[in-house]
């Protein structure tokens, strides 16, 4: 089964996001050798079945915290062939860097736009599609907590997964 490995800073929504993806079969463990907890979970994307791992939250690729080091780690080992990194849009400029990262580690990035809500809130516009071009990967716009945006990410992981076969 392919995987689908959701990164990002801590507190962005990596958790919430996971549960909209997966359903009731969920599996929760430690990382081997560490303390740290790993969810793993099922979703289905048009017709194909994915895994989905929620990881611990990171700053950055060059991990400080057992945590972080873990999240690396599992960007390596598990091989995913979609790596969704989720950010809190309303601080966008502070997390592209880790975007960056991770699309220059050759990674299969989707960038996911997350609590829109509040961004839009305090009055930001964000211009997707600039965001797309700049980047080269998907982006997409979430509110995890209502579930808008979720079926378009699926939408961009399917197009992207049967591009990166
Ligand atoms: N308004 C709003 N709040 C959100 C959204 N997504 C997540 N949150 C809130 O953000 C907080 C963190 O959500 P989690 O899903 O636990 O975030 P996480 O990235 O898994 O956090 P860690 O595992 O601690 O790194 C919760 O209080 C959520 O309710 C969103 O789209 N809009
Ligand atoms: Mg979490």
């Amino acid at each position: 089964m392919r995987k689908i490995t959701i990164v990002g800073s801590p507190n962005v929504g990596k958790s919430l996001l996971f549960n909209r993806l997966t359903g009731a079969y969920v599996t929760v463990s430690n990382y081997p050798g560490t303390t740290v907890e790993v969810s793993r979970g099922k979703t289905r994307i048009g017709a194909e079945e994915f895994e989905v791992i929620d990881t611990p939250g990171m700053y950055s690729l060059l991990p400080i915290s057992e945590e972080e080091r873990v999240a690396r780690d599992m960007l390596i080992d598990e091989k995913p062939s979609v790596v969704i990194h989720i950010i809190d849009a309303k601080n966008v400029e502070r997390m592209l860097p880790l975007t960056l990262q991770l699309i220059e580690a050759g990674l299969p990035v989707v960038l996911v736009l997350n609590i829109m809500d509040e961004a839009e809130r305090i009055g930001m516009k964000i211009d997707l599609r600039h965001l797309e071009r700049e980047l080269r990967v998907p982006v997409v716009a979430t509110v995890s907590t209502t579930g808008r945006g979720i079926d378009i990410l699926k939408g961009k992981v399917e197009e992207y997964a049967r591009r990166k076969m």
